[in-house]
């Protein structure tokens, strides 16, 4: 008798149970450990800015390693601790909300994961080789990105690998959400979070390839004497940011869509109602990443466009504002008359609706044309983006971290600590990046080291948020640490949810949910 009979799901142990899972919960766990050590790792980079910050002159780094810092800070936070991190969550939630077994792919949903960890490793060694990392903004101009020592090339190669692993993951997603359904899950049935995956898969789909074009083209800028973005050679650097941009601007709904689904799964189960408004968020979501195709030249107002061209991108822009207030409104309106209670899911769900909504409102600001000159390439931009990338995008992942741990773990976690890592994270949240709007507005210049001396006491109140949020966050390694070593085992139904709501959020609402009576703990 063979070894191996009756032992139909043998599972290997130690490092090669990692290694070679194509479990979808193994290979979940580990893209949220990635996106967690990258959010530590991006963090500690953004104290490095903030701490070169606290007074004016040169005094912690120069300015070349500042530069850097910049630019290393955004590329891991979008592309290692942001985008793995909500592929983390849609490898877990996914096929459970689906009824699916597993993912579609399961040996690529391995390989989408493992191309994460060298490409990242890739990034951070480019700091440390002769002439350092890339130093132009995560955004990757040229010319200096064509000029620039080796860092730069280990960098457009990590942007390869990550976008081959995006694009695997997307296919993966689109695959498993197509084929894999439980009978009786239709389309329109879906959890919120599983339609807003659809949705963003087919955006990394559609833009993931433009990057890798825009890279590429630098790359042989760079070394095999084509000129596409050198004005000496005919080329001109301006194409370079239109098609970044048409990347660009997708990408940040890329990492604001899951988030969007998590919040959308939240604030149901801590309101004790359906989701207010299942099909309009469906359709949001839709009209959200169409629109995000038409609107990238507002982030280059400045570049000298046609009158044309800059009122098509204003007027564009200004329309994204409708489908995302029927979203926030939705939210609203599945809390009014629910019977709410505040656990740390829905503290961050609640502090993303409101905290996106300043960054949704300053980016209305900023599109307005005549108006962007005066915020183009001031802290004022590097404050919208903080309310839309972090309160949006991290603060739901905390919220979906928060919720679905006691599901992961089988433990529940320590609300008392919970508590305390949301409310340092949110204050220390605002204390950071509030000021920063005060900055830009007065002209403080974004990616610069220096600056003048009124703008002294904004930006030391700026750093000592940082560090208030930067630390804070050793508590959730502590929260989830605990969690997985024991604890209070949770129950099946762990939000004590009598409608189980926890799990889907089915569609259509059985009634109109303002003449629901609110269920009472
Ligand atoms: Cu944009």
């Amino acid at each position: 008798m063979s070894e191996h009979a009756g032992h139909a799901d043998h599972k290997p142990g130690g490092m090669s149970r990692w290694l070679f899972t194509t479990n979808h919960k193994d290979i979940g766990t580990l893209y949220l450990w990635f996106s967690f050590i990258m959010f530590l790792v991006g963090g500690a980079m953004a104290l490095v800015i903030r701490m070169e910050l606290f007074q004016p002159g040169l005094q912690v780094v120069d300015p070349h390693f500042f530069n850097q810092m910049t630019t290393v800070h955004a590329l891991i936070m979008v592309f290692g601790a942001v985008m793995p991190g909500f592929v983390g969550f849609a490898n877990w939630m996914i096929p459970m909300m689906i009824g699916a077994p597993d993912m579609a792919l399961p040996r690529m949903n391995n390989w989408s994961f493992w191309l994460l960890p060298p490409a990242a490793l890739l990034l951070v060694i480019s700091l440390f080789v002769p002439g350092g990392g890339p130093a132009a903004g995560w955004t990757l101009y040229p010319p200096l990105t064509i000029q620039g020592g080796m860092g730069m090339d280990f960098t457009i190669f990590t942007v390869h690998i990550l976008g081959i692993s995006s694009i695997l993951g997307s296919i993966n997603i689109i695959a498993t959400i197509m084929n894999m359904r439980a009978p009786g899950m239709t389309l329109m049935k879906m959890p919120l979070f599983v339609w807003t995956w659809l949705i963003t898969a087919f955006l990394l789909l559609a833009s993931i390839p433009v990057l890798a074009g825009a890279v590429t083209m630098l790359l042989t800028d760079r070394h095999f004497g084509t000129a596409f973005f050198d004005p000496a050679g005919g080329g001109d650097p301006v194409m370079f940011q239109h098609i970044f941009w048409f990347f660009g601007h997708p990408e940040v709904y890329i990492l604001i869509l899951p988030a969007f689904g998590v919040i959308s799964q939240v604030i149901p189960t801590f309101s004790r109602k359906p989701l207010f408004g299942y099909t309009s968020m469906v359709f949001a979501s839709a009209a959200i990443a169409f629109l995000s195709f038409i609107v990238w030249a507002h982030h280059m107002y400045t570049v000298g466009m046609p009158l044309s061209g800059e009122l098509f991108f204003m007027y564009a822009t200004m329309l994204i504002a409708i489908p995302t207030g029927v979203k926030i409104f939705n939210w609203l309106a599945t809390m009014w008359r629910g019977s709410l209670t505040f656990e740390t899911p829905m503290l961050y769900a609640m502090s993303v609706v409101l905290l996106f909504t300043v960054g949704g409102l300053t980016g209305l600001m900023m599109s307005i044309t005549p108006a962007d000159f005066q915020y183009h390439d001031t802290y004022y931009i590097v404050a919208h983006f903080h309310y839309t990338i972090f309160a949006g995008s991290v603060l739901s992942m905390f919220a979906g971290v928060y919720y679905w741990l006691p599901k992961w773990t089988g433990h529940m976690y320590d609300e008392t600590l919970g508590k305390w890592h949301f409310w340092l994270t949110v204050i220390g949240f605002n204390v950071t990046f509030f000021p920063q709007h005060f900055l830009g507005l007065a002209g403080m210049p974004r990616r610069i080291p220096d600056y003048a001396l009124q703008f002294s006491e904004f930006n030391q109140v700026s750093t000592v948020g940082a560090f208030v949020m930067g630390l804070s966050q050793l508590i959730l390694l502590v929260v989830v640490l605990k969690a997985i070593r024991g604890g209070k085992k949770a129950s099946a139904e762990v939000w004590e949810n009598p409608e189980g709501l926890e799990w889907s959020v089915p569609s259509p609402a059985p009634y109109h949910t303002f003449e629901t009576p609110p269920v009472v703990r």
